[in-house]
């Protein structure tokens, strides 16, 4: 078995099991930055707001490769309401399936820390030897929410993947947005606020309305480990001594979230 996910996905490695990322391109003026290993992350978001950006994501091909050489394989993509990544998953799901191959797709309609959720998830499934099938049902009723808090969502304007007006609002020093995937898979802002203090106050908020009941918390950040460890306390001080596994953010999800932005996510 084998988990194929794209470089939505913040883990970079997983040991013992077959694990691979296809990478989204991100492109800064005439430079195209694959986002693998090697990517200088802090470059680039040092130098993102200086040119012109975008970014692509795999070609089928490219989920293709990364599978062909297991029978039986779960890929992972970033919400499909926001990239083409997942349509081109579910292309090499039938190249794949005329090898003979079984296939998996599974739509997150989540970034960041949400994927991390699920394809850790499925680790777990497999190390505890259950069969392809079984992980395909369990996968599927697997439940869990994701917010947000930004600082900027200007690159998610100029790519066209949220609303301009919802854009410009949010661009004054000192607040941030606070938002969620919404159950289709998109950018929903709910809240803003000035200070930290109250963006996790509103955090806090959404975790309980949503039914957070001490399952396992994934929050990823772009290079702001200060307000994460204060989110982290708060969520302890609340919820009690929950699990909480605390990761940097992907090329990818670095260049959308932008500098100091958090994504959260949580089981349901
Ligand atoms: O080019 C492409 O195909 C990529 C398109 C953009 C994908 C969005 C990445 C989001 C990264 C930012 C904060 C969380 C928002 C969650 C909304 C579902 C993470």
């Amino acid at each position: 078995m084998k988990i194929v996910t794209d470089s939505s996905c913040d883990i970079r490695h997983i040991d013992c099991i077959n694990f691979e990322r296809v990478p989204l391109t991100i492109r800064i003026g005439n430079e195209d930055y694959v986002d693998n290993d090697d990517l200088d992350i802090e470059n680039l978001v040092n130098i993102m707001g200086d040119f012109e950006s975008g970014t692509a994501c795999p070609s089928p091909q490219a989920w293709y490769d990364a599978a062909r050489d297991d029978d039986e394989i779960f890929f992972v993509t970033l919400t499909s309401n926001m990239s083409g990544s997942h349509n081109s998953a579910i292309i090499a799901k039938d190249m794949l399936e005329d090898d003979g191959k079984k296939v998996f797709v599974l739509d997150t309609l989540s970034a960041s820390s949400g994927v991390v959720l699920v394809v850790e998830k499925i680790e777990e499934l497999i190390k505890q030897n259950k069969s392809f099938k079984e992980i395909c049902e369990i996968i599927s009723n697997y439940k869990f929410k994701l917010n947000f808090i930004l600082f900027s969502i200007d690159n998610f304007v100029r790519n066209g993947r949220v609303n301009k007006i919802i854009g410009t609002t949010i661009n004054t020093i000192g607040i941030s947005l606070i938002g969620e995937a919404s159950f289709d898979g998109k950018l929903k802002p709910l809240h803003k606020a000035k200070g930290i203090k109250k963006s996790i106050n509103y955090i806090i908020q959404e975790m309980k309305d949503n039914g957070y009941n001490g399952g396992k918390i994934i929050i990823s950040h772009c290079f702001n480990l200060e307000d994460v460890e204060k989110l982290a306390s708060k969520i302890k001080e609340i919820f009690g001594d929950v699990f909480i596994e605390i990761l940097e953010t992907s090329g990818l999800c670095s260049y959308y979230a932008e500098k100091k932005g958090i994504i959260i996510s949580y089981e349901i």
